[in-house]
């Protein structure tokens, strides 16, 4: 073992998610980081009795996870649709609303009166309420700008936020997620400019980590959202589809085609489309979120997914319209109460499995490499991050190789 560690964790029990049956977890373990990376984890009884550290850390018993990963989420944004949510409650459709020119629309009128500082200053206290439940990674999409300006608007403003909150925010270009009012009856013009202006733009000016669509009736159809791919390709950036939420559009399909890292929502994706997405190595991101807030009934096909070897991923979708969530762990009850995941699956989802839905080969799990993002739990098993509904055990986090916070340390 080498010389001194910046920082020695002890007296904990790990969910180490690399692997190995029931979270590939370690009872009476420890770990040890330095240079922001973690460089030992093992049971405490293996530490030798001469290793030193910088700093040691106590956990008292608790658990320690990878920190938490949401891998969707269209967190920047200005104002909130609660009238819709009261139209909803009163009969109408999420799709009806869209038509008669709310939904996402709505929201972009929002966005585009507002200054950078504006969207920042109302987006904060969403990613702070994230970082308090022990994530430290969000990816956050635009999609509420509609234009070059505004999209890159809201991107600067994610940038802005990451950089003062200590989250890792990763960015993607959602250019595609609704037809703005002043491209009405001229949709090919839209993905025109989507294509030709606003990709290349903003992947130059390095915006943006990855380039997402938003393929269903009421939005974009599977030719518009393969121009949008061609072109992300075009610009060396990754891909990610919002498919099958409302209908089957053959989305999951159209995902594994390009390769995609992820799709998301998956409510109406067919065998052939998860099958396909298995070959693709595509992961399946799954929303309990908005379906819980559409009222929707159809479940995504876990037992394809399962039976295909899909990784499932669980994100927030915290969106002003159909995801007004900014709980990461009520998720994970949310995938298992509404979606029959496993706990241990649920925890996979917003760890592992979401590291990989947004591409980073360097975290979501509890092993030497790896980038030094662990938090520590008030619980007595892991399975209780999916089990309660409400409070927050969070009592550790240590973000990049640096100590957040820790009990009261
Ligand atoms: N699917 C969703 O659930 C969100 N976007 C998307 O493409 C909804 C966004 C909104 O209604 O504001
Ligand atoms: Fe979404």
């Amino acid at each position: 073992m080498p010389g001194i560690f910046d920082l020695l964790v002890t007296g904990c029990h790990l969910a180490t998610m690399a692997g190995g049956p029931r979270c590939g977890e370690l009872r009476d373990g420890a770990i040890a980081i330095t240079g922001g990376r973690i460089a030992w984890v093992g049971p405490q009884r293996d530490l030798a009795r001469d290793t030193r550290a910088v700093r040691t850390l106590d956990a008292a018993g608790g658990w320690i996870t990878p920190g938490l990963i949401d891998c969707h989420t269209h967190l920047v944004y200005a104002g909130n649709r609660s009238s819709e949510f009261e139209a909803r409650l009163s009969g109408e459709s999420y799709a009806s609303i869209a038509r008669a020119g709310g939904g996402i629309n709505a929201t972009v009128g929002a966005v585009r009166q507002a200054t950078t500082e504006n969207l920042v200053a109302q987006s904060r206290p969403r990613l702070a309420a994230f970082a308090a439940e022990g994530v430290t990674t969000v990816e956050i999409k635009s999609g509420y700008g509609l234009d070059t300006a505004n999209e890159r608007k809201l991107l600067t403003a994610a940038r802005s936020l990451a950089g003062e909150c200590g989250v890792d925010v990763r960015t993607t270009l959602l250019a595609a997620h609704a037809l703005p009012r002043e491209f009405a009856d001229r949709r090919a013009a839209y993905v025109d400019l989507a294509c030709r202006e606003m990709i290349p733009a903003l992947a130059k000016e390095r915006l943006a980590d990855a380039v997402d669509a938003f393929c269903e009736t009421i939005a974009f159809t599977p030719d518009e959202t393969r121009r949008v791919f061609a072109a992300a390709r075009s610009a060396g950036l990754a891909v990610k589809l919002h498919a099958d939420q409302l209908s089957d559009t053959g989305g999951a399909a159209l995902a594994a085609e390009f390769g995609a890292l992820s799709a998301d929502h998956l409510e109406y994706a067919n065998d052939a489309g998860i099958a396909a997405m298995a070959r693709a190595g595509t992961v399946a991101v799954l929303l309990p979120g908005a379906f819980y807030a559409l009222r929707e009934t159809r479940v995504p096909p876990i037992a394809a997914m399962r039976a295909h070897g899909v990784p499932m991923a669980v994100a927030t979708d915290c969106n002003p319209g159909t995801s007004p969530v900014s709980s990461l762990l009520l998720m994970l009850n949310m995938a298992s109460t509404l979606f029959g995941l496993t706990p241990a699956e649920a925890l996979a989802g917003a760890t592992c499995h979401a590291a990989r839905a947004l591409g980073l080969a360097d975290r979501g799990a509890l092993a030497a490499g790896m980038r030094a993002d662990v938090v520590l739990w008030d619980i007595a098993e892991p399975a209780e991050l999916s089990y309660r509904i409400g409070g927050n055990p969070c009592a550790g986090i240590v973000r990049d190789g640096a100590v957040v916070r820790w009990r009261s340390a």
